[in-house]
């Protein structure tokens, strides 16, 4: 018996949970969906209170009605709805993510799959309202993206040495019915793998595009995993039990039988076209590129299927959630346990309007200079594109808050002494983008390493005097009096009280240990005792 849930069970229980919000009111996928829970994102609304939309009532601009439904922000819209997904809690996403990736679970072949309760081959993959005039698909950007794009498209391809399959998510960019552009980001995705041997063959790449699927499927075709492993197997780890998977109808490949709608068919290796442009989680318009295509074969799908659709473009969005909480445990991982940098504590990707990738702050635990550096040079290098700007910073400092990072900065740091640039990086998924100031085509290239990185020692190098806030045990009674008060609600931002940073000692404790008793008089006495005649040199 399957105890992962598909995405109809996890619909429900975010219901459950609260966390789902169902709209039955007609929205136009091409200008109303996407713009609707924007405002979720650009709206002020605090994280914990975003939610996962599903919309029952979907029509085109052209009036035409879907009864299928479209889910938005249902695999991440906020870091408890991946929780829910993954069915553990938010405080075991890392472990459940590291134990995933040291154990993951090759996949069964079942003979049948509700993802093949309905099977489309030859003209209904081309006749009007047919392939891709079925589906429901969302503009994600309207006013600027030059088409319908599906954006939780997990793309199945295997490598033609191996046999090992590989998924991704890339977004598809739909240019007819039965005809679908991939952007295999850079020339480091695995896909793109998969298509230059195809192509060194002259053979085309065989694809199965999954929209929609049980959400350790999505969770794991967004991981950065070694070239080579199954993500099917990893969504196996994620689920701690092995994924049903079917064999698709057309191609030499296996799909999730759980999953909702599948498009097999053939990406060719022998031309690419234009395909974009499309608003990126870089926050700009990603110009447009040659890039390869695939022609449909046959699209399956269940009985009543639900349409994925992930919001990402400027941060946050669900596409920086969902990097930032699988990402994250395991970047810390590789510091810590990979590289026995023992003092890290915990990695902060930045995420609003920065997209994760950018800025990385490192939180360490009493370090060794050697080891801020080590882990600031590691963090700089874990990923291409990753860590632009680097910060160390002490146990006491809050690495998502970034007032308190500056305030790290601006007091435990020597820009002459405490800072370093690497050069020989690349920029990765970011512009600017060379060539395509008219936003015309820009041919696929190896990004350059002409750029760098800064890395930043915040750490705090000599003894500091106390934070100078009440002691803990003041501002705690303070917030019950607050509180009795009936004065509005507060969520304490650190730093709340004051702490020794190491320039303190036993005299001046009990100093102010005196004041709280009312015996300041005591010290005074005592400081008069101290008196230094004045000289002229003193001013
Ligand atoms: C919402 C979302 C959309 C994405 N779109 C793309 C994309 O269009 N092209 C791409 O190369 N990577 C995209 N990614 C990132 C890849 O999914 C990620 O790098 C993944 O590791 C790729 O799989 P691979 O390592 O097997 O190539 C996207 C990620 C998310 C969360
Ligand atoms: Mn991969």
């Amino acid at each position: 018996m399957r105890r992962y849930h598909n995405l109809s069970e996890h619909l429900k229980y975010l219901e459950e949970k609260g966390l789902l919000i169902r709209v039955k009111k007609e929205i136009v996928k091409e200008t109303e969906l996407h713009p609707l829970v924007r405002w979720q994102y650009r709206g002020g609304i605090p994280e914990p209170e975003r939610k996962a939309f599903l919309f029952e009532n979907v029509t085109d601009v052209k009036g035409k009605k879907y009864s299928i439904p479209v889910a938005v922000a249902a695999l991440a819209g906020n870091p408890d709805i991946y929780a829910a997904g993954l069915q553990c809690r938010l405080d075991e996403v890392g472990d459940v993510w590291k134990r995933a990736m040291s154990a993951p679970i090759a996949p069964t072949l079942v003979e049948q799959g509700a993802v093949q309760d309905v099977v489309y081959m030859g003209g209904d993959l081309t006749r009007e309202g047919g392939g891709f005039d079925m589906f429901p698909v969302p503009i994600s950007t309207p006013g600027f993206d030059n088409a319908p794009y599906t954006t939780c498209t997990h793309w199945i391809t295997k490598d033609p040495d191996t046999g090992v399959q590989n998924m991704g998510n890339y977004r598809g960019h739909i240019k007819g019915r039965n005809k679908i552009g991939v952007f295999p980001c850079g020339l480091g995705q695995d896909i793109f793998v998969h298509w230059q041997k195809c192509k060194e063959r002259g053979i085309p790449l065989e694809a199965a595009l999954v929209v929609g699927a049980p959400p350790v499927v999505s969770y794991a075709a967004v991981q950065k995993v070694p070239y080579g492993l199954d993500e099917l197997a990893v969504a196996g780890g994620l689920a701690v039990e092995s994924l049903e998977v079917v064999k698709c109808k057309t191609v030499d490949l296996v799909v999730p039988a759980e999953a909702e709608i599948v498009f097999e068919g053939k990406i060719r290796t022998d031309v690419m076209e234009p395909e974009g442009p499309f608003g990126e989680s870089h926050g700009y318009m990603h110009p447009r590129q040659l890039n390869p295509f695939m022609e449909i074969t046959c699209i399956t799908h269940r009985a009543k299927p639900t349409w994925v659709s992930f919001i990402s473009q400027v941060t946050p969005s669900e596409s920086s959630v969902i990097k930032k909480v699988g990402y994250e445990p395991l970047f810390l991982d590789h510091l810590k346990n990979a590289l026995s940098i023992k003092s890290v504590v915990r990695v902060a990707m930045h995420e609003p309007l920065t997209n994760l990738r950018k800025v990385v702050v490192i939180q360490m635990k009493k370090p060794k200079e050697v080891d801020v550096w080590r882990a600031l040079h590691a963090a700089a290098i874990y990923n291409q594109g990753v860590g632009k700007i680097v910060i160390a910073v002490d146990e006491d400092i809050d690495p998502e808050n970034m007032d308190s990072v500056m305030w790290a900065m601006s007091y435990r740091m020597k820009p002459h002494q405490d800072v370093d640039i690497v050069r020989g990086m690349v920029k990765g998924h970011a512009p600017p983008f060379s060539g395509a100031s008219d936003s015309k085509d820009v041919a696929i290239h190896a990004d350059p390493a002409n750029e760098s990185s800064l890395l930043i020692n915040a750490i705090l190098k000599e003894p500091f005097p106390p934070v100078s806030l009440p002691k803990q045990e003041y501002m705690e009674r303070a917030k019950e009096i607050w509180e009795e008060l009936g004065l509005p609600p507060i969520t304490p931002q650190a730093p709340w009280y004051g702490y020794s940073l190491g320039q303190w000692d036993a005299e001046l404790e009990h100093e102010a240990d005196l004041a709280v008793r009312g015996e300041h008089y005591t010290t005074g006495d005592k400081l008069a005792g101290m008196q230094v005649k004045t000289r002229p040199e003193i001013t």
